[in-house]
This record gives structure tokens, sequence and C-alpha cells, in this order.
């Protein structure tokens, strides 16, 4: 039986003379940060000054003993990361130059000083650079001269922090005969029957070739097992009446036990273990009246994808953990999402990132690695790239929760959009990767999945590749450009990306930015903003609605998160409301790499900004929204579940102070994954331009809200309410906050790190009428009264 022997310590950096204690997996910033060489690159403005680290060849060394039996070992590499030579005992063992694949080398019979050299990223990419020619990069950064995560050299919203190091598990594997190469196992469901077609292939020594081997595979309670002389094998199984795995919200998330084992004679040689699970998913981009459609389905039943995109959960990937992916993942289940786009300019994440959202029950849509900038495909790139996607299509595919490849991030639009096409002037771009190679070998090796070649991406060049009304859409021009009602000016078929920027929590920032007198401009913050002219569209953004707070830090924080929040919240109701044209939203982004002002639900310390309790809302499968329509109003009930949803939905027009001008009550139904979109009646619609009246809907304890005016145009009354902190019985560490509204209370938010650093509460803002009270949970705040309280406590406020 092959034997494994995992090489994860004894390891050391050489850093000049010395050797410094280095962790496998990780890299050399982290190495260096824990010798205490260099400062936390996370703090402050230290990114600038460790920015020699990633010039500089590195090499990670350890003294290999082994004394096996077995014929063969094989020393492999999980991720080098990147440029890397390997010797032993001063003899070559090879090279990689590659971090999203894995590297075995023969080192049968070979003992000795294990070298892992890494020369400069930036030396390895800009060498290419010059056998290749210059291509377009949205960055100034030589990233698609090699294949490493594209992040790294930094990106609006992440520091460029060049790694180097053994990113991934290092480990021995000894055996004789055969081994498991790679096992593909082809799930389908028809007719009720779970059918796994599983294509296994082994590499074989020399003693072991043409020796008649056994395959053996097994999945609840069925078994198939063949004999084989070559070096593949098909095994079919058959699995009656399977459990079906259902996204989240839609059923439930049932994984079955797939065993392989490779025998010789009855001696089993190797074995290979995975969870999997039986769903069928389909894409549906076919043709109608709208444009083409781009309309998830999985069981057949068509799905309005409730999605956030993801990046690397840390500069330092190998600094991300099992525990952490589950936190993070854990945090866009509590925000309703069902999809996660893993984004191309990132990682292939670990097995444990997939593992998670299979459990979960989330959708991933995984991005093959391009992003932003125009691919050579020239050697010694393109080898690089067929080895790294097989690899990475191979090891992916056993999980349920993976529904769709993507060819890359923005490259089939920035050929045609940002000046790249006459610049390369007929130099390769990629294209034959997303529309040639990468297709080609979904086809080959996962054909149960469906690829799409870009995002955005219409489908072919006959339409624009991001026209809102074919295939997919990147929603861009709103942050940028405009205010963030414009997300209701178009119903694209799908949104794979739109966001709004806000500053992480204070807690965060006072931790990133120690010592600071933290101001929108105060120079850490600068420096934690990556976005083109990123304060300057914040600001815009606010002042459309409020009146900029001169000098007032905490209400500028306030309410660029308020925004972020309320803008997110605007484009979802406006696109969920119209279902089925438009089949998904995918947030930019979940989460942050490092403490930075982002587009960010999940700020880079792992707390909630407002924008993951909006997520929450409108996300939710029951929504209550109401969109302007015309020159008048709709009322949207937006149905996401299978039960239809009968709803007694009380209109009232109040004025500011809560009188109450005009009301009524409507019986609403919406069928099950449905949306009712009903005119509000004329007498019920607060007039246009109106600044004292408003309109609120309610049913079913969810709320709608429609003021006519901006905020800074309408008449607030000055906010009055009081607070109560009561203790939660039974939970020492919890108390509820009570506040009860004297007057119209807007978007009334508590920050729980300004009670303590570890605190969280369980609401975002909300909009209290006269006398009503709301109670929000907060765990953790240490021993609080109500003037404490209210410190962290803000709302719109009129002056
Ligand atoms: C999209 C993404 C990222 C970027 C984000 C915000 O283009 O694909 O490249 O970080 O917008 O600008």
């Amino acid at each position: 039986m092959k034997d494994v022997t995992q090489l994860g310590e004894g390891w050391s950096l050489r850093h000049g003379e010395e050797l410094l204690e280095a962790r496998v997996p990780g890299c050399v910033h982290t190495d260096l940060m824990a010798a205490g060489v260099i400062p936390d690159p996370f703090l402050g403005r230290n990114e600038t000054e460790v920015a020699w680290v990633g010039r500089r060849p590195w090499t990670y060394v350890t003294r290999l003993h082994h004394d096996s039996p077995h014929e063969r070992t094989d020393l492999v590499f999980d991720g080098l990361d990147t440029a890397a030579s390997v010797t032993l005992d001063g003899r070559p063992v090879g090279t990689a130059r590659n971090m999203h694949r894995v590297h075995r080398f023969d080192v049968t019979g070979r003992t000795g000083e294990l070298l892992v050299r890494f020369a400069s990223a930036y030396d390895e990419a800009e060498s290419v650079r010059a056998a290749v020619g210059e291509r377009p990069n949205v960055y100034p950064e030589p990233s698609q001269y090699l294949r490493k995560m594209a992040c790294n050299f930094g990106w609006d919203w992440g520091p460029t922090l060049v790694t180097a190091g053994i990113w991934r598990p290092v480990r021995l594997e000894h055996w004789s005969t055969a081994r498991i190469a790679a096992v593909r196992p082809l799930v389908t469901v028809e007719a009720g029957t779970g059918h796994v077609e599983v294509h296994l292939d082994t590499e074989r020594t020399a003693l072991g070739r043409g020796r008649t081997l056994r395959a053996e595979a097994r999945i609840a309670g069925v078994r198939a097992e063949t004999a084989f002389t070559g070096d593949t094998a098909v095994l079919r199984l058959e699995v009656p009446e399977p459990r079906l795995w259902w996204p989240r919200g839609y059923g439930e998330q049932p994984l079955y036990d797939l065993e392989i084992t490779l025998y010789d004679d009855e001696d089993p040689l190797d074995t290979w273990h995975r969870r999997v699970g039986f769903r069928t998913v389909e894409l549906d981009r076919s043709a109608d009246e709208h444009g083409t459609g781009f309309t998830l389905a999985v069981n057949g039943v068509r799905i309005f994808a409730r999605g956030v995109n993801w990046i690397p959960d840390d500069a330092f990937p190998s600094r991300v953990t099992p525990e952490r992916y589950r936190t993070r993942l854990t945090q866009a289940a509590d925000a309703n999402v069902d999809l996660v786009r893993v984004w191309g300019g990132g990682i292939y994440e670990d097995d444990a990132f997939y593992d998670t959202c299979d459990e979960l029950g989330l959708m991933v849509w995984q991005d093959f690695l391009f992003a932003c900038s125009a691919y050579p495909e020239e050697q010694p790139l393109r080898g690089e790239v067929e080895a790294e996607a097989r690899d990475n299509v191979v090891r992916l595919m056993p999980h349920p929760s993976l529904v769709l490849w993507n060819g890359n991030n923005e490259n089939l639009w920035g050929f045609r959009d940002w000046g790249w096409e006459p610049t390369l002037a007929g130099d390769s771009w990629g294209e034959g990767y997303y529309l040639g190679l990468l297709p080609r070998i979904v086809a080959e090796l996962d054909p149960t999945r469906p690829y799409t070649a870009g995002s955005p991406w219409s489908g072919s060049w006959d339409h624009h590749p991001n026209d809102p009304a074919h295939g997919t859409h990147h929603s861009w021009e709103v942050w940028n450009r405009q205010d963030y009602a414009e997300y209701r000016a178009s119903v694209p078929r799908f949104v794979a990306e739109f966001g709004w920027q806000a500053p992480p929590a204070l807690a965060t920032l006072r931790r990133a930015l120690p010592g600071e007198a933290l101001a929108p401009d105060s120079p850490g913050m600068l420096h934690h903003q990556k976005a083109e002219d990123g304060n300057g569209k914040l600001n815009r953004g606010v002042a459309r609605h409020f009146p900029l707070p001169d000098g007032d830090f905490d209400r500028w924080h306030y309410l660029t998160q308020l925004v972020q929040a309320r803008a997110v919240a605007a484009g979802i109701e406006h696109w969920r409301s119209h279902w089925p044209v438009c089949a998904g939203t995918v947030v930019w982004q979940l989460n942050d790499c490092w403490p930075v002002t982002s587009w960010a639900a999940v700020d880079g310390d792992g707390r909630l900004k407002p924008l993951h309790h909006e997520l929450r809302r409108v996300y939710a499968d029951r929504l209550l929204t109401l969109q302007p329509d015309g020159p008048g109003l709709v009322l949207a009930v937006i149905n996401q579940s299978a039960e239809p949803w009968r709803a007694r939905v009380a209109l009232r027009r109040l004025t500011a102070d809560g009188t109450v001008l005009a009301e009524t009550a409507v019986d609403a139904e919406a069928g099950p994954r449905a949306v009712l979109r009903l005119p509000v009646p004329e007498d019920l619609a607060p007039a246009a331009g109106s600044a004292k009246e408003f309109l609120v809907a309610d049913a079913d304890g969810l709320r709608a809200l429609h003021f006519p005016v901006a905020d800074k145009d309408f008449g607030y009354p000055r906010p009055g309410f009081d607070v109560e902190v009561e203790p939660v019985p039974g939970q020492e560490d919890k108390v509820d906050v009570v506040v009860t509204a004297r007057t119209l209370v807007r978007d009334l938010l508590l920050q729980p790190d300004r009670l303590a650093p570890a605190a969280v509460c369980d609401r975002g803002p909300q909009t209290l009428l006269p006398g009503e009270r709301t109670r929000i949970r907060v765990g953790g705040p240490g021993p609080v009264d109500a003037d404490a309280v209210r410190a962290a406590l803000f709302c719109v406020d009129p002056v």
C-alpha cells in the first residue's frame, strides 16, 4: 500500500547568512514577520517598506531522510509559489513556474539536503515578457507573464505583496507497482437513478507495467470492479433513488462517500475518497424576446442566483485555514447567499473551501485564473495553462457545489473596449484559451458541467461582450460615475459584478492604522484605499443624498457604510423584481484580503459591514420592494420559496411626523419562485418631489419604503429615541439594545465594534416610525450602559 509522509516540519528560510525558521505551507513574508525581520505589511504603510521582499530570490531548505522498501518515492508539492528549482544533495530534482499546479518529482533512493530556490516573481515575469512581448494590463504590473495569483501584484482592493514560498502541503509518496494518478467521477441523475461513471488514471512503475490490476469503486452500498492492464479504467455505478443535493434554500445537501481502491490481487495499492452529490445542473442560454438568457437550473429548478464574488481571503493565502473558510462561507450563507463566484484574479481555492460549499449548499462558479489583462498564448505559458487547467478541473469536479466553469474575468470585454485590440496588433491575448483550449478541456474531463467563456460575455462576438441583454453583465458605470438609483435603468440578464465601496469597521481601522487620527484622507486611510479616485467616488456617492460631513469622521464613516448598503440593495431589489428576465446578481465582493476600504460586505478583520445585514434582507426568500415604474410606483412581491406567498400588504402614505395621509391593504399572492408586480394606487403614492411625504409597505414583518426625494431634501425631524439595555436571560455575554422611536428614525444603525472590538449584532440599518420599537441583540459587548450604546448608534440626522 502506498505510504505517505508529510514534510511540513523542519524547514528553514535562508536570509543572508542566517537560517530562519520557516512554516510549510507558508510564504516568505509570514516567515520574515515571525522572525521579526519585517513589520506586519497590513499595518499602516508598512506595505511600501517591505516591497523589497518580492524583488529578491529566496531559498527554503530542509533535510530529506527516507528509507522505504517501495519501488518509487515521489516528492509531491501541492503548490510552489512560483518560479522554483528544486535540488537534492546538490543535484537537480525539477523546476516549477506555476503556483496553481501540483508538482511531482521522482526522488527514489535520494536523500540529503533539499533546497527549493525561488526566483523573484518579477524577474521570472519580466524575462517571459521580454521573450513574448508586452501586452496590456489594467494594472502596471507583469502579472500575466507567469502563472501566479494576479492580485498578489496589487489590485484596487489589495496590497502589492509579491510572495514566494511552499504555499501548499508537501509530502513524500512511497509506492510500488501502481498508484492512482487521477479520478474523475461523472455524476448524473436520470429518471431518479444516480449514475457515477468513474474515470481512473493510474501510473505504473517499470515492474508494474502490463500487470493485471483490479479497481474497485463503492458508493451507497453499491460496488463495481474492473480488471485492467493499461493505465486507465472506467467503472460504472448505479445508485437507485439517491437523495438529491440542492443549493441552500431549495432542499438538503446529502453527500455520498465515493471510495476507489486499486488492487494488485488482494493487496490494496492505493485508495481515493471524496464526497459527491447527486444533482443535475444546466445553464439555459437560449435566445428569447429580451435577448439571450443566462439562467442556472439545478435538478430542473430554475434559479435566481443570489451571489457574491469571492477573492482570496488573505493576501497571504497560505494562512487561510479550513476554519477560516468555514467562518467566511458561513457569513455568506447567513446573508442568504446561495452562489459564490471564485474570481479569476485569485486562486483555485483549497479543498476545504469546496467541501464547505458542498455542506452549506453554496453553488460555486469557478473562474479559470485570468483577470483584467491580455495573456500571451506562447510557450512557456500555454503548456502551463493547459496543465493547470487539467489539474484543477480534475481536483474540483467531484464537488456537487461546483456548477459553472468560467474562462476569465473581463478579458473579452477589455479586448473590445479598453484599447487592447489596437495595441495588441494581432498578438495573442488569451482568446485561444477562453474560446478554444479551456472549453475543450472542460468538455473532455468534466462534460457534465457548463462552461462560459468569460464574465462578462454575451455568448458570441455578435454582441458587445458586456451587452446587458445577452448573457453576463458587469455593472460598473453606476459606482464609477452615477447615483445608485441608476441601477434601475436596465434589466441585465445576469449581473455577475456590481458593487459599492465603504470603509471597514472602526475597530478594524483602529487596529490597522495604530495611532492615526482618522480622517477620510489621513495617510493610512488613503494608503488602505486602492481604487482609482476611490474617495472621490465615495464622497460623491454620499453627497448625492446627504450633506457631506465636514471634519466629522464618525458620521462620514456611518454615511459611507450606509450608502454602500443602500446602493447594493437598490440594485438587487430592482433586479430581483425582474426575475425571470434577470436571473442572478453576484455582488462585488464578499470578503477582503487585508484591512482596506473596498466593496466587501465582510471586512479584512472578518467584521460585518452594514451591507452584510442588508444582503440578508434583500437575498431572503421573501422580499417586498417599492420600485419607480414610469410615472408611478410598483409594489414588487418577490417570492423565491417553493410555497406561494399570500401577503396582506399594508400601504401607508405618511408625513415626516408620522401622520397617516392615506392607507389601504392589498392582498397579493406571489406564486412559488415568482414575482408579483402591482401598481401602487395613485392616492397612496406620495407626490413626486414631495419633501414631506413617504410611503411604507408592510407585510409579514417585512417593510419597503419609498421617499420621493433625496435625504438631504427631505424634511426629516430631529430624530428622537429612547435606548434601554436589557440582559438576555441565560446568556451572560449578550444584551438586547431596545430602541423606541419618538419620531421617524431613518436608517438607525448600531456599530457593535464601538462597544467592544469583538462585539457583533444581528441587525443592520432599519427605519422606525414614531412609536415603533426595535430590539437589537448584541453579542460580546462587555459591560455597557445606555450612554455607551448611544455613542455607537447612528441615524439620518438633518443637521
Ligand atoms: C471588477 C473586478 C475586479 C475589481 C472590481 C472593482 O472589474 O473584476 O477586477 O476589483 O471590478 O473595481
